[in-house]
């Protein structure tokens, strides 16, 4: 009997050829995690169809590789542009399985996927599995129990289809030529409706396995290269409302019509409202909305607010201006709302409802380093020339800590309410790192930002996937985009920086080539006496060399959302052994890490400087650097003395956490040493390395230190607020 199933199981398996219908465009960076996941599938009588619509270059060559590697592969290409409902409906044309099965060339399944598929579909002319959602590639899958939980969509059938699309459906060959199912070809996104529509329409009940996977990944970058759901919102609401539109008309008086209705309201509050929230959107789509509102059933409504109803009963009679009078009271209204959700939120309501409405003052200008951490970086230099000039200016400085500052400018509370308040009276923001995220600038402001590093490790868009805690790749970066574009002047310290700020930060405004006002300093106290007098207000011996330790954060070892950790992996008691008589070390954590560093015990030689304002008074007092891969090296280089590089985890932080630009191996200025006694034994033989690396040092002095010579500050003033 056993005998005669497996006959039976093999037979049907053997029957049961799956068409795989990939459509194409641009995602060389994907596309072989997803054929590489087709290609391990335990279910092997696959065939892929590859239907190319018309990719650049490199993904066109990529593919012809791929296609040649498997004999089941086949490749197609259109000579222009035509669309995904075009390539996937060209892809059941080509298709000789009986069930097909499509997949978007940026996702990727588990090996069981279609094996699970296959094996439940029987005598269904559908089935699905389970969509996950991932930011992550191939490596990431779920574990599940073992077991196959078969659930049942009858009459509540749409709810498949939330998020809109085929995805993990796998459909019988015969089935979607009977009913003459095809995408359409009229819009980009949400052609799976009209497939998948009129697929569910005409099925009696749809089994679903959350056992059968489909990893739906969410694209690392959805500035230069998104998919359909990160396109341009304007677009994704036209595209809906044609297809929602379509439907209706098509459907009309069937059980259709509740599915799309809540559809659509479901969209309206989502996305049409967040995009109304600028007024002047509404007149290019009203139209077509009130239109769509009319066919809307009455009954549908019930469930939905207050606010919901009253806009739609307006587009439903077609009067755009009252509708803009209610849109507006109603956005207030739910800006408030969202306002109640935390403090922070709260005052950024009223800064946007309120504060901005004020006049601005054209001579206050808002200064912050590293989110009001430190007194420091680039602002704290820009600061110190503005005041040695005596410029007729007022200054606010956001400082999470009251200090002593020279000119005594007015402090205020990172993130408190006076703080929100003097952003929006002050005209000029001067801030070395990323503002909160909701924060919109305001008409008149005028944004200088100074960055705060030459970057060795990938910024922004340059990143791969993205490993800090409570983001993910997509989402850091659309709000990394949403920032700079509020830059209007952005400062760079050298021909690298800018290329690199350029791109990382589609970046367009003036770029001021200027060096950086925090290593003015460098040049500018360079003595003996600056030394002493420095090292005395450090209360560090004076006749004791200087190490200093200033390594980087790293994206993945962290207790929460900004707070990392860090672990020491320098030994400090052979350091003090071997170098104690002549060095003492000073030991700086960067700003994210809220690791506390216990060296009591080595008091009298490791001193803890990680609560220290300004770095770049500690590199004028030390004579040898010790660090990573964080940007302090960059800065150091300008006093020529030698650095070293403790990188005892290059290979994790370069190929899975960041990424850098530059060779460490080939062009840093120093030497990469991976434990205590190479460290060690460098600096006992400081001489030396300086000597060996002397060619290198030079080179990498011409190419990133040439613009600092002490005047940066003077020149990026002159720039914003002199000769504008
Ligand atoms: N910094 C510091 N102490 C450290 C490390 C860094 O004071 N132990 C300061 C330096 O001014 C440094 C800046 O913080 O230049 C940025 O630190 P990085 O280690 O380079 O890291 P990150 O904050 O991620 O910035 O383009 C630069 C990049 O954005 C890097």
């Amino acid at each position: 009997m056993d005998y005669i199933i497996s006959f039976i199981f093999i037979r049907s398996a053997i029957l049961n050829k799956v068409s795989i219908i990939i459509p194409i465009y641009n995602t060389k960076e994907y596309i072989e995690d997803c054929i590489q996941s087709l290609v391990n599938q335990i279910y092997k009588n696959i065939e892929i169809i590859l239907v190319d619509d018309y990719s650049e270059e490199e993904t066109k060559e990529l593919l012809e590789k791929l296609a040649n590697q498997y004999d089941y592969i086949d490749l197609y290409r259109f000579d222009k542009r035509k669309g995904v409902g075009a390539a996937r409906n060209f892809g059941m044309k080509q298709a000789t399985g009986d069930l097909i099965y499509f997949m978007d060339s940026d996702d990727y399944i588990p090996e069981e996927t279609l094996e699970i598929l296959v094996q439940q579909i029987k005598d269904f002319p559908i089935i699905r599995g389970r969509v996950h959602k991932t930011s992550f590639g191939s490596s990431f899958t779920l574990v599940f129990d073992g077991l196959n939980h078969l659930k049942m969509f009858c009459e509540d059938k749409y709810n498949l289809l939330k998020r809109n699309s085929v995805h993990n459906f796998l459909f019988k060959k015969d089935f979607i030529d009977k009913y003459h199912l095809r995408f359409s070809e009229e819009v980009d996104i949400f052609s799976d409706l009209a497939f998948i529509v009129p697929a569910l329409e005409n099925t009696f009940c749809v089994p679903y396995l959350r056992e059968a996977v489909y990893f739906n990944r969410e694209r690392q970058d959805p500035i230069a290269n998104p998919s359909l759901s990160q396109q341009e919102t304007s677009m994704l609401i036209s595209n809906f409302l044609t297809m929602y539109y379509q439907l209706k008309s098509q459907y009309n008086g069937t059980s259709v019509q509740a599915f799309l209705d809540k559809q659509f309201l479901n969209f309206y509050r989502k996305e049409i409202v967040t995009y109304f929230n600028d007024p002047t959107n509404i007149d290019s789509l009203f139209h077509v909305l009130s239109k769509s509102v009319q066919s809307i059933k009455q009954g549908n409504l019930k469930e939905y607010d207050y606010f919901l109803k009253r806009e739609l009963r307006h587009l439903d009679k077609g009067n755009m201006k009252k509708y803009k009078r209610i849109n507006d009271q109603h956005q207030f209204l739910r800006d408030m709302r969202d306002g109640l959700k935390s403090r922070e939120k709260f005052y950024n309501f009223l800064y946007k409802r309120f504060f901005t409405k004020l006049r601005k003052k054209p001579n206050y200008i808002f200064f912050e380093s590293f989110q009001g951490k430190s007194y420091s970086d680039n602002p704290k230099y820009i600061y110190e020339h503005m005041l040695a000039e005596k410029m007729d200016y007022t200054y606010i400085w956001s400082l999470n800590e009251q200090h002593d500052l020279p000119g005594n400018p007015k402090q205020v509370k990172h993130m408190s309410l006076i703080y929100y308040y003097y952003l929006a009276r002050c005209k000029y923001w001067v801030v070395n790192a990323r503002m909160p995220n909701d924060l919109d600038k305001a008409e008149g402001t005028v944004y200088l930002q100074t960055w705060h590093g030459t970057p060795l490790k990938r910024l922004a868009g340059d990143m791969g996937d993205v490993y800090m805690p409570g983001t993910n790749s997509a989402l850091y970066k659309r709000n990394f985009y949403r920032e700079t574009q509020k830059w209007d002047y952005l400062i760079s310290s050298n021909a690298y920086s800018t290329q690199i700020f350029k791109s990382a930060f589609w970046f367009d405004n003036p770029m001021l080539e200027v060096g950086y006002p925090r290593n003015d300093i460098l040049y500018n106290k360079n003595t003996e006496e600056e030394h002493q007098s420095l090292k005395r207000k450090l209360n560090l011996p004076l006749e004791k060399k200087v190490l200093l330790y200033a390594p980087t954060w790293r994206d993945d070892e962290f207790y929460s959302k900004g707070n990392y950790r860090f672990t020491l992996q320098l030994d400090l008691q052979e350091m003090r052994n071997k170098l104690g008589d002549e060095y003492i070390i000073l030991l700086r954590m960067h700003y994210v890490v809220a690791s506390q560093l216990d060296i009591s015990e080595f008091k009298g030689f490791a001193y803890d400087y990680s609560d220290y304002d300004d770095i770049s008074e500690l590199y004028l007092i030390s004579d040898v650097l010790i660090t990573d891969y964080s940007s302090v090296f960059f800065d150091y280089a300008n006093l020529k003395r030698p650095i070293l590089f403790y990188t005892y985890d290059l290979e994790k932080y370069r190929d899975s956490l960041r990424g850098f630009y530059i060779d460490m191996q080939k062009e840093v200025p120093g030497p990469l040493l991976v434990n205590t006694d190479e460290v060690i034994h460098a600096i006992e033989t400081i001489d030396e390395v300086k000597e060996a690396y002397r060619e290198r040092y030079n080179m990498f002095y011409n190419r990133f230190c040439r613009w600092d010579n002490g005047q940066a500050a003077k020149q990026a003033v002159e720039r914003v607020f002199v000769n504008r």
